[in-house]
């Protein structure tokens, strides 16, 4: 089934965000990509298509280049009907007895700031459009994880999930959120073969995204089956 809407990606560069967008191209979604590196980001659009695909760069730690980006889409492609809020940064060992605190305020302004800032800047547009907003959460935030500011953050995005989900409650705007478990992206320096592929991610936001709109998929948690015992 083809589909023309417009899909707005954070942290599009790489990983989940990089596969969401070329799955959602075959969907055919028109798709505007956003990150902070513009090499990787002309690239997906060479392979997507300029006809089809738009390149944004974007720091989503500063609210005015969010506020850019969304002005960029909906002068690009005149309307934004869905946005996955994805861009996120990891943590550093050491818990909260030792990690490094500049760790923590890099988490704290990408994963929630940035995740807020993103809502901010383009929830006018997706109410007129009756859109749908996608955001990454992660299994880290509806689970305890020791000495964790990265799942600490994560659980603040499920609480900005539920929360947006209510304040858009009549206005037709669907609110999802998406939550992996471990994924073999470079989000990790070492390879996790063990891990799920950012393919299965991007499936994941396809079915979110292609319901009728009359259903709201809530959370999505995805996570890698279990090793198989003595295999
Ligand atoms: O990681 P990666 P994933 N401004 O490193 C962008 C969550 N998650 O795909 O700016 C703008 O390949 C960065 O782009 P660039 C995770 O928390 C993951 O795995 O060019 N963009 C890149 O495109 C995150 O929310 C796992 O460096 C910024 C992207 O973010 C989401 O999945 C498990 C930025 C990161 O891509 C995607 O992560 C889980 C900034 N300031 C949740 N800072 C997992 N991999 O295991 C970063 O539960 N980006």
């Amino acid at each position: 089934m083809s589909d023309n809407r417009v899909l707005l990606i954070t942290g599009a560069s790489t990983g989940i965000g990089a596969a969401s967008a070329r799955a959602a191209a075959t969907a055919g979604f028109r798709v505007a990509l956003a990150a902070r590196s513009q090499g990787a980001l002309e690239a997906l659009v060479g392979e997507i298509g300029a006809d089809r695909a738009m390149a944004l760069a974007c720091d989503v730690t500063d609210y005015q280049s969010q506020e850019r980006m969304v002005a960029a889409t909906l002068d690009h492609f005149g309307a934004i009907d869905a946005v996955f809020a994805n861009a996120g940064s990891g943590g550093e060992p050491g818990g909260f007895s030792s990690a490094p605190i500049e760790s923590w305020q890099r988490i704290v302004t990408v994963n929630i700031l940035g995740v807020a800032y993103t809502l901010r800047a383009s929830l006018a547009a997706l109410k007129q459009a009756r859109g749908h907003v996608l955001i990454t959460g992660s299994v880290a935030g509806r689970r305890t994880i020791a000495g964790s500011m990265y799942s600490a953050s994560k659980w603040a995005v499920t609480a900005i999930g539920y929360g947006l989900r209510e304040e858009l409650r009549g206005t037709g705007v669907r609110v999802t959120l998406i939550e992996p478990g471990m994924v073999d992206t470079p989000f990790f320096d070492e390879p996790k073969p063990q891990a799920l592929r950012a393919d299965d991610i991007a499936r994941a936001v396809i079915y979110a995204l292609k319901q009728p709109t009359g259903v709201d998929v809530h959370e999505v948690v995805v996570l890698p089956t279990p090793p198989v015992d003595g295999a």
